[in-house]
Parts: structure tokens; sequence; C-alpha cells
């Protein structure tokens, strides 16, 4: 079978893969050479995609209330309890809450139904947490929500500057093509970022700001702009509002920022002396309570220097998820209708209902995520469809939310597997095929609309999100407006929407591909919009034509607002929260392959050494983390990379992998008052060591069944590896470990000192481990690594914990390509007298591959250097 050229569905660098399947139910990947946004490059999650499609978890037939059903049972009972629901209480009281991971067909589909057909418009989604403050930041500068420059424009920078971005874990494939541009030309990098991330370690400058500073900050260069002349007259001819802006900006301090005034100063002469400078931004100004402010405090130093839309410079919002952009675009937001048309625009909305042939069109913006939860929890919502994302682990005051859709009279949740904690509190769960399986089109950080090809068939009774959704459309009545067959045939309707839309004036204009065949849909090749008869591609403003009514840009007169929790006795620390490298959001997929789950195998806290000291917190050792919303118990990793009175954790563990890790519940539910999106990266939080009174380390051959106040579970290349706490007093460890791996029979070792409260359990069949367990009075000390490996192996010592002479302990995976561990680098740089990551990379492969664990060796090599050197 040859290679089917599709496109990555994790973040929204949108890269290009090659797909082949292998024939047992897997996939083998590589990165597509001719797709312009990664040219043939892929990250650890990327090259992994391979380990993440078997069958394990998928949902493959409809459920009802738990149970086994059948599509017509299913879509009848959807159809009946939606219409059921408009019918006695009107419109507004269904919603659907959608993601930036469907796709653009999916998508807009999705909105269709609702705000054509269904009438409300109740239609939000994930991008509401992710890239609403964006959106509102260039509509509120620019007259319309649009990317002005393109990826190139990273490679032809002098400077790059990434404003609350870790581009190098969350964009590694952006991050490579910068570096590598930075061999050739000497880019610099500046990275303004409460916490040091891996996107530090190449950078010239790192500013650690005060949590939600950034309009300060950037305020303070906006003065600076003025004050040295560096202000392009020509181009703010075209813009409005810049005396205003100029003038809040001279008012501004640089105070809330925190940061060393020289260190600042710094940046500010790099930004004012380098013309071709690209600004990139993402969730660290986006989710804040001052996130849209945050957008336009960046953008008007762009417009005031004329910085924009030029190769090489401009500011670049880069998107999340993979069809983030493209939700943007179909209108999947609750204030906004298909291709850039307002919904409070009369003409607007009268051109789209009389497009669609539609019986209705709300005139009134719908419910936003937050409000929409709220609403839910109120009773106010009777019928809820939950696509494509897991609320009840990625909203605000999570606890809430999962509380508010196990109330609801009615909820549809699809999605690929049952076992997430939102689909548990489903009526409904609808099983959706996969990306593999699946066929349409995503549109990438730079406008580029690329193709996700079918490579695997679709199992059981899984059904493309699409196609549900017309099912459910067509029993509702409205059979002619989504009697769709094919992806094609919706992404054409769509693409004439969008013609359209361009007789408005709208700069989104596809309608280039508006008679484009079937077999034109299969070989179409990555293209960046616009795609009209006037203009294809390109960058956006250069010329100073923006698209508020009088076609100029607008400068916003802006003052800094701290985040809305305020740190105070009772919670001394602001919670940042956060992604890791080789994980994915709530986990339901990275979690299935065991490379990307041995980079970090348990959710944890950063948190400053003298805080900790001052806590009485010690390295290992679990603390217990409260909120006003919640409380939750992590392990403690102490670490200068978060400043004092700042603690960080990840986004990830969920009910399903670490449910007392599940950040959400102790993020407080604040919005920014003109996007919607909440702050979801300064709540504050009280710490304090959770006590155990025992702990425990876990591997298994087959999944456990764990009863603690604390676990944390992670798969292995031969099973399951999982960490332990808890408060009960346990007498018989052997009969607890016998429970919690359901092995009532098996033949077993131990070594148990009641008196000390340890035990060391291993279980054998055939002579081969299947399982092991240890407990200390103590965070456990073994090689966590080394035991991992061992189910399934005959090894007779393993009650040691360790691995005996002459077997060496890789330690935690570092490189997920080649499966290469802390332990053999830091060896082989001592023993080989490695000094570059280049070097570790002929030697071992490590960092060869997709690259995304470079920062890391480097940082390896530093610390070995630093060692050396004190010695
Ligand atoms: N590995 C991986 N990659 C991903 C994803 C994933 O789940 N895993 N998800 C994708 C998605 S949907 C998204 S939206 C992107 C997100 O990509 P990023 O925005 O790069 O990721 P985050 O880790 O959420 O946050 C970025 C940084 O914002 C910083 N920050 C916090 N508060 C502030 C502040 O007040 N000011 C400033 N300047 N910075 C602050 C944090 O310390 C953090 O390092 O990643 C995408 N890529
Ligand atoms: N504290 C904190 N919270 C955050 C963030 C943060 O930085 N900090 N970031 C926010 C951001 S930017 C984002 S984007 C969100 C992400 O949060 P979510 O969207 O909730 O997270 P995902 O795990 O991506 O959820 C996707 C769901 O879709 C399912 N799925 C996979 N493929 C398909 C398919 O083809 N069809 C269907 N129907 N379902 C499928 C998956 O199994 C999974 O359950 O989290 C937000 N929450
Ligand atoms: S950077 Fe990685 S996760 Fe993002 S699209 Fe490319 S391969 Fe996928
Ligand atoms: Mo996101």
């Amino acid at each position: 079978m040859s290679e089917v050229r599709s496109t990555c569905p994790y973040c929204g660098v949108g890269c290009g893969v090659l797909l082949k399947a292998d024939g047992q139910g897997g996939l083998d990947v590589r990165g597509d050479p001719d797709h312009p946004a990664n040219y043939g490059r892929l990250c650890s999650k990327g090259s992994a995609l391979g380990e993440t499609v078997g069958l394990g978890e998928r949902l493959l037939h409809p459920q009802i209330g738990g149970a086994q059903s059948d599509w017509g049972t299913a879509l009848d009972l959807v159809a009946g309890k939606f219409g059921q629901a408009i019918a006695r209480h009107g419109p507004d009281c269904v919603a659907f809450y959608v993601s930036g991971q469907l796709l653009n067909e999916d998508y807009y589909i999705a909105n269709k139904l609702m705000k054509g057909f269904m009438g409300s418009a109740n239609i939000d989604t994930n991008s509401r947490l992710c890239m609403a403050s964006t959106v509102a930041g260039h509509k509120r500068a620019f007259g319309t929500d649009t990317v002005p420059g393109t990826y190139e424009d990273l490679e032809e920078a002098d400077l790059i500057v990434l404003v609350g971005s870790n581009l190098a874990w969350c964009h590694p494939v952006l991050y490579q093509r910068v570096l590598a541009a930075r061999k050739e030309r000497g880019t610099r990098i500046v990275v303004i970022d409460p916490r040091r991330t891996a996107s530090c370690d190449m950078a010239e400058l790192h500013l650690p700001l005060e949590a939600g500073s950034d309009v300060a900050l950037f305020n303070g260069l906006l003065a600076q702009i003025e004050a040295r002349g560096v202000t392009d007259a020509a181009f703010l001819g075209n813009v409005d509002g810049a005396e205003e802006a100029f003038a809040a900006a001279r008012q501004s301090s640089l105070e809330p920022t925190g940061l060393d005034p020289a260190l600042v100063r710094q940046f500010y002469d790099l930004w004012l002396g380098t013309e071709k400078v690209v600004t990139v931004f993402s969730q660290g100004v986006n989710q804040s309570s001052s996130g849209s402010d945050k957008v336009n405090a960046i953008l008007n130093c762009h417009l005031a220097t004329g910085r924009i839309g030029k190769p090489g410079l401009g500011p670049l919002s880069v998107t999340g998820q993979p069809n983030a952009m493209g939700g943007r675009e179909v209108g999947g937001l609750a204030n906004m209708l298909a291709c850039h048309l307002d919904i409070e625009n009369a003409e607007h909305r009268t051109a789209v209902r009389d497009f669609w042939s539609a019986p209705t069109i709300p005139t009134q913006p719908g419910l936003k995520a937050v409000d929409m939860f709220n609403a839910v929890g109120a009773g106010k919502i009777k019928a809820l469809w939950i696509i494509h994302t897991n609320p009840a682990v990625s909203m605000p005051d999570a606890s809430a939310v999962q509380a508010a859709i196990a109330g609801c009279d009615f909820v549809v949740v699809s999605d690929i597997t049952a076992q997430t904690d939102t689909a548990r509190l489903a009526d409904v769960v609808l099983p959706a095929s996969a990306w593999a399986e699946k066929s349409g089109t995503v549109t990438n950080s730079d406008r580029t609309i690329s193709r996700q090809r079918t490579v695997l068939a679709t199992p059981g009774a899984a059904r493309a999100d699409w196609d549900i959704l017309c099912a459910v459309g067509r029993r509702m009545g409205w059979h002619d407006a989504f009697d769709f067959e094919t992806p094609a045939e919706i992404f054409r309707e769509y693409a004439a929407l969008s013609g359209v839309a361009a007789q408005f004036g709208r700069d989104f204009d596809i309608s280039g591909f508006s008679d484009l065949d079937d077999a034109g849909f299969d070989a179409l090749e990555p293209t960046r919009w616009p795609v009209s008869a006037a203009r294809r591609g390109g960058r956006f403003f250069a010329d100073g034509a923006f698209y508020h009514a009088n076609g100029k840009a607008k400068m916003l007169p802006l003052t800094h607002r701290p985040p809305e929790s305020r740190r105070a006795p009772r919670f001394p620390f602001v919670l940042n929260t956060g992604r890791l490298r080789d994980q994915w959001h709530t986990m339901t997929r990275t979690a299935l392959s065991p490379r990307l789950s041995a980079h970090l195998a348990e959710p944890f806290l950063e948190i400053h050494p003298l805080d900790a000291e001052n806590h009485g917190i010690k390295p290992n050792d679990l603390v217990s983390v409260r909120s006003p919303q919640g409380e939750g118990i992590l392990r403690a990793r102490i670490t200068d990379a978060v400043t004092r009175g700042q603690v960080f954790a990840p986004m990830h563990w969920t009910g399903e992998t670490a449910p007392s890790a599940r950040i959400d519940t102790l993020v407080a539910a604040v919005t920014d008052p003109v996007s919607g999106q909440p702050e979801s990266k300064a709540s504050v939080v009280a710490v304090s060591p959770f006590k155990a009174r025992w702990y425990g380390f876990a591997v298994s051959a087959q999944p456990l069944n764990p009863q603690a106040e604390y676990w944390a579970r992670a798969r292995t290349k031969s099973g399951w590896r999982m960490e332990m706490a808890g408060l009960k007093e346990v007498t018989d460890w052997e009969a607890e470990a016998r429970a919690l791996f359901g092995l009532p029979d098996a033949e077993v070792q131990s070594l148990v000192d009641v008196n000390r409260g340890s035990a060391r359990i291993a279980f054998f069949e055939e002579g081969r481990i299947i399982a092991a367990l240890f407990i200390a009075p103590e965070p456990v000390a073994v090689v966590r690594d080394y035991l991992a490996q061992l189910p399934g192996e005959e090894q007779a010592d393993v009650l040691t914990g360790r691995p005996p002479v002459g077997r060496p302990d890789p330690g935690p995976t570092l490189c997920a390509c080649f499966d290469v561990g802390v332990n053999t680098i830091v060896n082989a740089v001592e023993t080989e007298g490695l000094i570059s990551v280049d070097a570790v990379g002929s030697a071992l492969r490590a960092g060869t591959n997709c690259g995304s664990c470079r920062p890391e060796i480097a940082t390896i090599l530093e610390r070995l250097r630093h060692r050396e050197a004190a010695e």
C-alpha cells in the first residue's frame, strides 16, 4: 500500500504526515517532505502517532445509559430530545460545546445545525479557552480576525519574541524551524514568561515577568517607540487611536512586571533596534482576565512601527489545536457567523440565512463556554451535545462543570472513547471515527488549509462527526439542508458561502474552491487562504488596508489590570498551568503511547526551593494544593524555573490517569470581559506537604485497580506503572496487592517489614514477573524506569528494586523517538567527553529525529559543564 498524505491531528503547526497502515492495526508515520508547515520534520507526538491508533479503548457502538445501542435508536433519541426541548422551552435551552480539533467540514455542519436550524447561537467551543482573546484582539485592531503573516516570517526574522509561548514544547516544529534559521542568520530569541521553560535554552533574554503583567511591559515598549521616534508616520496614517494609545502608554508603569529595569531596557533596545521582529504569542497572553488587552498591547507596538505583514516581521498568534483557526473561520464561536461574518449585523444574518435557506437565524450572540456551563448548572440548558472535547477536565472550576453536566436533563457526548471524565456523565455516547479514519480539511496557524485523509478503516459502528450531525439534522426534519454524502460536498458549500461573505468585503474568501470537484478535493494541496479570483495566499496589512468600516486599523489605549484572583495569606501562591512536551491535553490519545508516557510519568507541582523550604516541602514529597475552588495532591518538583510565590502544574491528568491531579478543579472560573476567555494561568492556591501513611510504586502487565488518596498511572511497553500514596492503615500488604492487581492466586515473592511499614511484593506466572508493588513509609526509593520494563521478564531478584550489576538503568526517557534515557546520555557525556547536542546525537541518535528533546539535552550538557567547573 502506498503512503497517504495527511495532517498531524495535534497542534496548530499543522504538519504534513505520510501514513502507511502496517497491516496490524498500526501506522507507519513520517513527516511529509513537501508540506510547507514542516518540510518533513515531526515532533515526538507526531512521530508516535502510530502508537495511538489501537482499538483497546475505542468506543465502537452508540451507548445509551451505559448500555450498547444502535444508531437508529440513538439518533432518534438525540433528535427527539433536542426537538422536544426546543418546542417546550425555545431554542436557547439547547447548546453544543464543540472543539478546535473538529475538521472544517464537521465544524461547518455543527454551526449550520445550531445557528440556522435549531435557531440558537448557543454553540461555543474549547477555542474559547484557547484563542478567544486573540480573536477579540485581532478584531479590535484590524477589524477582522486575521493572522497577518506566515511561518516563513520566522525564518526571515532577526528577532523572535515569544510571549507566553513555550514554543519548544507546544509548537516544536516551528521551534525547530526557528533554530535552523538561527544557525544561518543568528536570529535572536527573547522569552517573556513567568517561568523558565525549554524555550529559554536558546534565548538571548528571558524576562520572568509577574503573572498577568504583559500589558504593562508592552505599554512600556510603546512609550519607548514614541519617545525614541521609531514610529512609522506614513503607516500611522492608516491607524486610528494612536495618540490615545501613546498617552496611555506614557502613563503606564513597569512596576507590575516585577522585572529588573536593566533587563527590560535590553529587551526594548533589541526590539526598537531590529526592524525584522516577529512577536509570537500564545496562552500566556490569551488565558488571562486581561487577555484581549494583552493581545492589543502587542499589536499596538507592531502597528505603531508599521512592522506588520511584511517578510520577517509582524505579530504571530500561534494556534493551539489543529483546526483552531478553521473554527474561527466556520463561525464556531457563539459570537460570530461563518466566514468572518458578524451575528450582530442584520445584513450578514440575512445573507447567511438566505444562503442556507434556513428557517431562522439568531439575532444575539449565544453563551460563551463559562456562561454556557453555568447555564447548564442552573438548569437552563435542557439538552447539551459535547463533541470532541473533555470539559469535565479542561474547563475552569472543573468539579462544578462536572456537576453541571451530571445534573443536565440530557447530555450527548461524541468521542472516540467512552472512558473520559466527560463521557462517563453522558446519557448518550456516540462513537466518532478518529483522525486516521476521517477525511476533510484543517486550517493551521498561518492560514494554510490542509487535507486529512483516510488511511485506516473505521472500526465498529463509528461514524464521522459531520455524518452524525447531519443524521440528527435530517431526523429533526431538515432533510435538504443536511443531505451531504461526502466531506467534499460540505467543503464546496462552505467555500461558496465565503464568496457571499467576500461581497461584504470580508477577507476570508475561499470561493475559488466552490467548484472543486471530488477528485480536486482528494488531491487538494496545502493552500494558504485567501483563494479567490482576486487573490491567493500571501500576507495581510502591509499595504495599510484594514477591515474596520473606514478601512483603517485601530490602536487601543490600555491600562494594566492584575489577574482577578489575588494572593492573600490564605492563598499565597499564584498557580500557573500549561503543557508538557509529550502529552496532548486530557491524554486520551498520547497516554496510549508508552514512549510518550515515559517523558514525565507523573503529575507535579513546580515550586521554588525557598518556598518549598518555608512550607516544609522536601524533594519528592507529595503536596496538597488548595484553592477557593477545590483541592488536589501532586508530586513536588523543587526548581528555580519558577519564581518565588509562583507554582506551576501541567493540565493533562484526569480522573482516568490521576484523579487528585485534575488541575482545573483548582482554577477559578474568572474570564476576560471582552473575549470571555478563562484565566487558566493565574489562580491562587495554598500548598502544604501531604503526609501519607504509606507511599507505593507498582508495575503491572495488566491495568490496575487503585484505591488510594493519591495515584497516577502511565502506560509502559510492558503494561503499566503507577505511583500511589494513602492514609488508610494497611495490615496485610499481600492481600492489598492481590486486590490492586486482581491476582487472587498468583505465585508470590515478598519481603514485608511490618514494624517499618515497608513491603516489597512481586507476582509471577510461569516464572515471569506479572506485577510488583513497593511500599514504604516515605516516598519509595526504587529504580522506576528499570522496574517498569520488568513485567513479562524472568528476573529473580526484582525485590531489590534496582537493576542487577551489569544491567544499566537508562533513567527516564528523554528522547522519545529513539527511547534514550537521561542516564544513558549523562553516562555518554561523562565517559565519551561529548560536548555538544550534535555530538550526543552522533553517539546515541538522541535528538536526531524530531529534535523535541534537543533543548533538554542542552540543559544536561550545561549542568554537567557547571558541575565540572565547580569541581
Ligand atoms: N505538547 C503539547 N503541545 C501542544 C498542546 C498540548 O497539549 N501538548 N496543546 C496545543 C494547544 S491547544 C495550545 S492552546 C498550545 C498552547 O501553547 P503554549 O501557549 O505555548 O503553552 P502553555 O504551556 O499553555 O503556556 C505557555 C506559557 O505561558 C506562560 N505564562 C503563564 N502566565 C503568563 C503571563 O501572565 N504572561 C506570559 N507572558 N506568560 C505566561 C506559562 O508559564 C507557559 O510557559 O499548545 C498546543 N501544543
Ligand atoms: N488549567 C488549564 N486548563 C486548560 C488549559 C490550560 O492551559 N490550563 N488550556 C485550555 C486549552 S487552550 C484547550 S485547547 C483545552 C483542551 O481541552 P479538551 O478539548 O477538553 O482536551 P482534549 O483532550 O483535546 O479533548 C478532546 C476529546 O476529543 C476526543 N476525540 C479524539 N478524536 C476525536 C474525534 O475524531 N471525534 C470526536 N468526536 N472526539 C474525538 C478525545 O478522546 C478527547 O476526549 O483545555 C483548556 N484548559
Ligand atoms: S509540531 Fe508536532 S504535534 Fe504539532 S503538528 Fe507538527 S508533528 Fe504534530
Ligand atoms: Mo488550546
